[in-house]
C-alpha cells in the first residue's frame, strides 16, 4: 500500500523523455508518513479522534407504549426522540461544546443541544433525549450540567443520559425528512445523518470513508462537507442504528438488526466490526450448537 517517496528521485534518467510516465504523481505525503499503530483499527474508524459519532437515531417515535424510549412510563411523540453517540476510539474524548442540530434554522424551531463538560470513555455511549414532557428517574444531565452522581444511568445500561428539555412540539425531528448534524466545538461538521422521502442528495450519496487528518471537501453549496454523511431509511416503528463504526458502516432498521425497536444507551455493534458480531453475550452459554445466521424473518 505504501508508496515510497524515494522512488520518485531514484532512477531518474538524464535527458530521457519517455521515462517520467512511470513516476507516481501526487503521492499523499501525509498518508505515507502516517504510521499505523499495530493491531489498531483507529485509522479505519469513520470519524477521526477526538470526535464521537452518531450510532442511533429515533426520529419517529412508535405509537403506544412501544414508543416509551426514555422509560418514564409514557410515550411522547417528541419527548421520546433521541440521538445516541458512541466513542469509537481507544482513548477518552471530551464532549464539551459538541452540538447536535436538525435541519431547521437557528431560532426557528431548531432542535439544538450543546454538551456541557463531560468525558466519554472509550466505547462508552451517550444518549440525548428530546425530553419534552418527560419525567425522569436516575441521573440525567442537560445542556448546563452533566448527569449528577453516579453519572452513569443504569436504566440505560450505564450510559450517560441527557435531555434537551424541549418544551415545544415544533422542536422535534421530522418523521419523513430531517437530519441530525453533529458539530465539533470548532464548528467542524463531523457527522451528518439524514433521511428523506426523496432519497439521498446527489452531492452526498452513500457513506464515504473520511481519511483521518484530511480536511473535508466542499459540497456543491460551498459548505464544508461533514467528515461522515449517512443517508438512512425512513422508519416508523423503530430507530435506525449504524451497523459499524468503520467508514463502510451504514444505518439499518434497529428492529430488523436487533429484534427491538431501539436501544438507547446500548451500542450493540462491537468496535471495529463491519457487521454485527454474534450476540454471544445474550445467548445461553454452553449450548454447543453453532447457530448461523439463518435469516429468520
Ligand atoms: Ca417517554
Ligand atoms: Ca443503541
Amino acid at each position: 500500500m505504501l508508496f515510497v517517496l524515494a522512488m520518485c528521485v531514484l532512477g531518474q534518467p538524464d535527458g530521457v523523455a519517455k521515462e517520467p510516465e512511470k513516476v507516481p504523481a501526487k503521492v499523499p505525503v501525509k498518508e505515507a508518513e502516517k504510521p499505523e499503530a499495530p493491531g489498531s483499527s483507529e485509522a479505519k474508524v469513520a470519524v477521526p479522534f477526538p470526535h464521537p459519532m452518531i450510532s442511533e437515531v429515533l426520529f419517529a417515535v412508535p405509537t403506544g407504549n412501544a414508543g416509551d424510549a426514555n422509560k418514564d412510563g409514557k410515550r411522547d411523540v417528541c419527548g421520546d426522540e433521541f440521538v445516541e453517540l458512541v466513542n469509537p476510539h481507544d482513548r477518552a474524548i471530551q464532549l464539551f461544546g459538541y452540538t447536535l442540530t436538525d435541519s431547521q434554522d437557528a431560532g426557528k424551531g431548531q432542535v439544538r443541544f450543546t454538551f456541557p463538560a463531560v468525558e466519554l470513555a472509550p466505547g462508552a455511549v451517550v444518549v440525548v433525549f428530546n425530553g419534552m414532557g418527560s419525567t425522569w428517574s436516575g441521573p440525567v444531565g442537560d445542556a448546563k450540567t452533566s448527569p449528577p452522581p453516579p453519572g452513569k444511568n443504569e436504566l440505560f445500561a450505564g450510559a450517560l443520559v441527557f435531555t434537551m428539555k424541549n418544551s415545544k412540539s415544533q422542536i422535534a425531528l421530522g418523521n419523513t425528512g430531517d437530519q441530525v448534524l453533529l458539530s465539533a466545538p470548532d464548528k467542524t461538521a463531523v457527522h451528518r445523518v439524514y433521511w428523506s422521502e426523496t432519497g439521498p442528495e446527489p452531492e452526498d450519496g452513500p457513506t464515504k470513508e473520511a481519511a483521518p487528518g484530511v480536511p473535508p471537501s466542499l459540497t456543491k453549496a460551498g459548505k464544508a462537507r461533514p467528515l461522515v454523511v449517512d443517508f438512512v431509511p425512513l422508519m416508523s416503528k423503530c430507530s435506525v442504528q449504524r451497523d459499524g463504526v468503520l467508514g463502510s458502516g451504514r444505518f439499518v432498521s434497529h428492529l430488523e438488526a436487533e429484534g427491538a425497536a431501539f436501544s438507547p444507551g446500548v451500542y450493540m455493534v462491537a468496535r471495529g466490526a463491519e457487521k454485527k458480531v454474534e450476540p454471544s453475550v445474550e445467548k445461553p452459554a454452553g449450548t454447543g450448537e453453532k447457530s448461523k445466521d439463518a435469516g429468520t424473518p
